[in-house]
């Protein structure tokens, strides 16, 4: 399987996450991508670097005056700065700011903070995305890009949730091009910015797996009744999961979330792959095992598709590396 990795994440490193509960150390790490790296190798696997993407192809996804605003946020002024931490919102409706660094809090939702090496990141993470879209479009059974900054909760012009360019939805809008594509979400957290991107598209069927946002980030989006509408009416569908979830409910979730997808017989699978599932997570309350996650590769594997695993959260430093390597190994070898 290509993997694809690109070092020049590691300038976007925030200090902390503001919380309800107060400030935590960002969770959004480089170590994370660190780490799965060295798991990777440790296991046979040949990281790549993928090409730069050109800042055209993050059109196909994203707004131009979304993409202008993180390229300038940090441009002419204070290179070095603190990060700046949006704490005004828009609740969209109201007028775009003229100050930059006040347009923050027009195009983030939450407290996501932005720092002078966050939009290279951002590109650099979707670059990987994109490459292993590419390597689908020639051919290859499967791919996986080690994105970081993750992208789900990103829409065509908000950052959120740790998440700035949704590197998932550019690669499945990339192989969407003439083709049909499925992206499934098996992140403990509900994709709402890919959700949002392709809520409108017949060309690509989105299904998330989640927990339920009733009780959990992002709180506002992930609903089962949430179905899409216009040409993308009955291509979106979520699958809200309680608190506890352990692998035989989460297994059979992900049953039925497989069998519409192959109802739907896309041409390419897209699985933005959250590690957030796994029960001893710092942000997530279910119980999924690590033999849970070998079987979750496994469904996935047999879906029969050629597959890009696009990497979004997954938070215990100390497992991630094993955990992703469990959840690859059945798409490497079958
Ligand atoms: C990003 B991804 C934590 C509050 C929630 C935001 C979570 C973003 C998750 N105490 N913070 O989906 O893994
Ligand atoms: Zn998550």
């Amino acid at each position: 399987m290509i993997v694809f990795y690109d070092p020049g994440h590691s300038v976007h490193n925030p200090e902390r996450e503001y919380t309800s509960g107060g400030p935590i150390p960002y969770p959004e790490c480089a170590d994370r991508a660190h780490g799965i790296g060295a798991a990777l190798k440790e296991a046979g696997f040949t990281l790549q670097p993928p090409p730069p993407c050109a800042p055209e192809a993050l059109r196909t996804v994203h707004d131009g005056d979304y993409l202008d605003f993180l390229s300038a946020v940090y441009s002419n002024q204070h290179p070095h700065s603190a990060e700046l931490v949006p704490t005004t919102f828009a609740l969209r409706g109201g007028r775009r700011p003229p100050c930059r660094r006040a347009q923050a809090g027009y195009y983030g939702f939450d407290t996501t903070p932005l720092t002078p090496g966050t939009c290279s990141a951002a590109r650099a993470s979707a670059s990987s995305a994109l490459a292993g879209a590419g390597a689908l479009a020639d051919g290859a059974p499967a791919a996986y890009a080690l994105c970081r900054p993750p992208g789900h909760h990103a829409g065509r012009d908000y950052f959120g949730g740790y998440c700035y360019l949704n590197n998932a939805a550019l690669a499945a809008a990339h192989l969407a091009t003439g083709a049909r594509v499925a992206l499934i979400d098996i992140d403990y957290h509900h994709g709402n910015g890919t959700q949002d991107i392709f809520y409108e598209s017949a060309e690509v069927f989105f299904v998330s797996l989640h927990a339920d946002p009733s009780y959990q980030y992002p709180l506002f989006w992930g609903y089962a009744d949430e179905r899409g509408t216009g040409a993308g009416e009955g291509l979106n569908r979520n699958f809200p999961l309680p608190p506890g979830t352990g692998d035989d409910t989460y297994l059979a979730a992900l049953d039925q979330a497989l069998a519409l997808i192959a109802d739907f017989d896309p041409a390419y699978l897209v699985v933005s792959a959250g590690l957030d599932i796994y029960g001893a997570d710092p942000l997530g309350d279910w119980d999924i095992t690590q033999a849970g996650i070998t079987r979750v590769g496994a469904r996935i594997a047999a879906a029969g598709r050629p597959t890009l695993l696009v990497q979004e959260g997954g938070y215990n430093l100390a497992a991630l590396g094993a955990n992703t390597r469990r959840l690859l190994e059945p798409l490497a070898t079958g």
